[in-house]
């Protein structure tokens, strides 16, 4: 049992011990209910402290156990909290670290809470698609009120403990020792009785149903695809409009219907998938780490701005190298905006922004970037650059810096043989616009040392961002399925369709933005320059011409304020482009393909599988390590609807033999190669497996 039990004079200790965070899985639960039945057969124990071990309290039922027998074994957490609340002796749950989910229903079943200042209190099932289902929805209201508990409830915020100390859900902080405090306190409150219960408080709340409106009015609003945020607030509804058992039996209704929602299996494998994606097998975590300290990055430009500004953020100084005085102004004239426009949102304080703006120093020479802990080069995507500013990196560098490249499709291993030290050469693959995407694909070269892998993954984490490893082939994970998936595109439009019909039924399926949007946001003349490479490199594959033709037509996108669509000067939306369809059509008919009214469905399908397919084959050949991890790429980087899963997760919901069946309609159809289904998802179609 996952619970340690121990007398310390006239008090029972139960400590759940279930590291790391003390999920309550069957055996802690089991654990639980012994201590208490021990606790009140022992006449020398007067009362009782519940407390975890290790870095929480406990982060709540273990979300690995849902939808397995588990879940459901006795005793449940129901059953658990009803135990501590009918027990005979107090039971004082000793709060630490971190009491989230079930951790904090089973310390509201307990008669008193104390705690330290600086516990994260929070009932966040709501970011896992469902809601508190051991009575938290029916019994926070009672403690902190109506409104602070819908609010907690819906947002699955933490609150830091000492922000609820002046609330009924505490009956002590305690600022000295945790134990010493609680044992001291469950003394005090041995022989109190009646022992108090939060089920018999009542919410005083007399315009609740008002709020309630109010409340389900703008979660509805708020919500998108998501279900359990509303159900939320239907349950805290019940605490206020129902007797207690009543409220508990409509919760639990809400919450089993939840847990089986695709949506909600979707964040919990996106919860997971973010964990996976940081562990590396032959890479521990104890791998010794190079220390980071400062950071240069080479180029001004967008990208190399927004890089700058992550290390700003974290407190790390960065040196900017440009060649011109001019672009070096342009630049850091550039992240100075951007701060400064953060901080007329309110989102940045005058400290904090001259903070940051003062990490950020510009240079024109090499030299100056020679002691940096790390280099990021931002500059063009063509290998001659590379190659010139590599081995200059090589020759100014200190011995041990890293020297990485924010290449997003070039060989990372050609790129490391510019130097003599290719040990120290990673990718290091930011997405725009890199100060606000998370994702970070970190690509590992053959010859990349392990520790300069660890110590990318540990700075990845320090400036916010998700780090998934990538091994090295033409556009990494994420731009070689997009680059299946943007083929896919573009002979929808030979085919019948227009940008603005294809990037509506990919949003309505969920992503962000579609690919034409998408286009027009990045450039599409990165795209066009990326295409006359592959022309030359991979004759053999075909694309639709139509995106060279807008190119042509100078139409980059939103920069030359006309793409795929047309824009209005200093306004984003886009509008549709009769030209631009004039020239997709023409297109067809030169051609000679005769356009068809192609369905929402087969858009999405053709997509999406594209993804999927390509997906496979980078895993089967190792540079993912993991199908999660490629989810954790396109939720990260690319927009695709987190409610989904990611890619490969969206698969294996729709059942991988059909993907196969609608890839083999697709291949009757033109360029039938794009539908060879990978060997990967054949077989694991044919053998009903998933992915994941
Ligand atoms: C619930 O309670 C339902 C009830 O209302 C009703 C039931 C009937 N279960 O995040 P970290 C693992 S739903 C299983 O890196 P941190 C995690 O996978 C639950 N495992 O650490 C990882 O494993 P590994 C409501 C869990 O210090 C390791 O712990 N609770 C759980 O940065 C470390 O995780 C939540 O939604 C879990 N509940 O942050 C809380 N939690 O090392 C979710 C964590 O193998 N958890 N793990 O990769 C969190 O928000 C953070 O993990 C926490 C710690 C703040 C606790």
């Amino acid at each position: 049992m996952t619970a340690e039990y121990q007398v310390n004079g006239a008090v029972a200790v139960i400590t759940l011990a279930n590291p790391p965070v003390n999920g309550l899985g069957l055996s802690t639960r089991k654990g639980i209910v012994d201590g208490v039945n021990k606790a009140m057969n022992d006449p020398a124990v007067k009362a009782v402290v519940i407390t975890g071990a290790g870095k929480a309290f406990s982060g709540g039922a273990d979300i690995k156990e849902f939808n397995t027998p588990a879940a459901m074994a006795e005793p449940t957490l129901h059953t658990v909290i009803r135990v501590v609340e009918n027990a005979e002796k107090p039971v004082v749950a000793a709060i630490h670290s971190v009491a989230m989910g079930g951790g904090l229903e089973l310390a509201l079943g307990c008669h008193y809470r104390v705690a330290v200042p600086g516990a994260q209190i929070a009932l966040p099932e709501v970011k896992l698609g469902i809601l508190p289902g051991a009575g938290g929805t029916q019994r926070l209201p009672r403690v902190v009120g109506l409104e602070m508990a819908l609010n907690m409830i819906v947002s699955g915020t933490p609150v830091p403990s000492e922000k609820l100390a002046k609330t009924k859900l505490f009956d002590q902080m305690i600022d000295g020792d945790l134990m010493q405090g609680a044992i001291a306190f469950a003394n005090k409150v041995a022989d109190a009785r009646p022992l108090p219960k939060v089920r018999n408080i009542r919410i005083d709340y007399p315009n609740y149903e008002g709020f309630l409106q109010f409340s389900r009015n703008t979660v509805k609003a708020m919500a998108g695809p998501f279900p359990a945020p509303l159900k939320c607030v239907e349950a805290v509804a019940a605490a206020v409009t129902q007797k207690f058992d009543e409220g508990i039996r409509i919760e639990r209704e809400l919450f089993l219907e939840l847990v089986q929602t695709n949506e909600s299996k979707a964040l919990r494998h996106a919860f997971f998938a973010e964990r996976a994606a940081s562990k590396i097998p032959d890479v521990p975590e104890d791998t010794p780490k190079r220390e980071i300290k400062s950071v240069a990055v080479i180029g001004a430009g967008t990208m190399g701005g927004g890089i700058a500004m992550n290390f700003a953020n974290a407190g790390i100084p960065v040196k900017i190298l440009e060649m011109k005085q001019e672009a070096l102004d342009k630049g850091l004239a550039t992240i100075r905006k951007n701060y400064e426009n953060t901080m007329k949102k309110g989102k940045l304080t005058q400290e904090k922004f001259d903070q940051r703006v003062g990490l950020i120093t510009g240079t024109l020479s090499y030299e100056e970037i020679g002691q940096c802990d790390i280099v990021v080069e931002a500059v063009f995507e063509d290998m001659g650059v590379k190659e010139t500013v590599f081995k200059k990196l090589d020759e100014v560098m200190k011995p041990g810096a890293i020297l990485a490249s924010n290449t997003s499709t070039l060989d990372v291993d050609k790129i490391a043989a510019f130097t003599k030290r290719p040990q120290d050469v990673i990718g290091l693959h930011f997405f725009s616009p890199a100060n606000v995407m998370r994702l970070l694909e970190i690509v590992r070269g053959a010859k990349t040392g392990k520790d300069v892998l660890a110590t990318s993954m540990a700075l990845s984490k320090k400036i916010k961002k998700t780090g998934v490893v990538s091994g090295v082939c033409d556009g990494f994970i994420g731009n070689r399925m997009i680059e299946q998936y943007s083929r896919q595109a573009g002979f929808l439009l030979e085919e019948g369709c227009t940008p603005e019909q294809v990037d509506k039924a990919v949003e309505k399926f969920g992503f962000a933005m579609g690919p034409f949007r998408m286009g027009d946001l990045a450039g599409n003349d990165i795209g066009w320059y990326i295409r006359k490479r592959r022309y030359v490199e991979k004759p053999e594959v075909t694309y639709s011409k139509t995106a060279d033709l807008l190119c042509e037509m100078g139409r980059f996108g939103q920069k030359t304020s006309a793409g795929w669509y047309d824009y209005k000067p200093g306004d984003r939306k886009a509008y549709p482009s009769q030209m631009v369809n004039d020239m997709i059509v023409k297109h067809s008919a030169d051609l000679g393909i005769e356009r068809r009214k192609v369905s929402d469905e087969e858009i999405v399908e053709r997509l999406v599988y594209a993804l999927v397919n390509e997906g496979a084959r980078i895993l089967e050949e190792g540079i993912a390590m993991r199908a999660s991890d490629i989810d954790m790429v396109y939720l990260t980087g690319y927009g695709f609807p987190v409610f989904r899963g990611g890619p490969m997760f969206y698969a294996d919901t729709v059942g991988l033999p059909n993907v196969v069946m609608a890839m083999q309609k697709y291949a009757r159809g033109s360029h039938a190669e794009a539908w060879t289904p990978a060997p990967l998802l054949k077989r694991l179609a044919d053998e009903g497996k998933t992915f994941n």
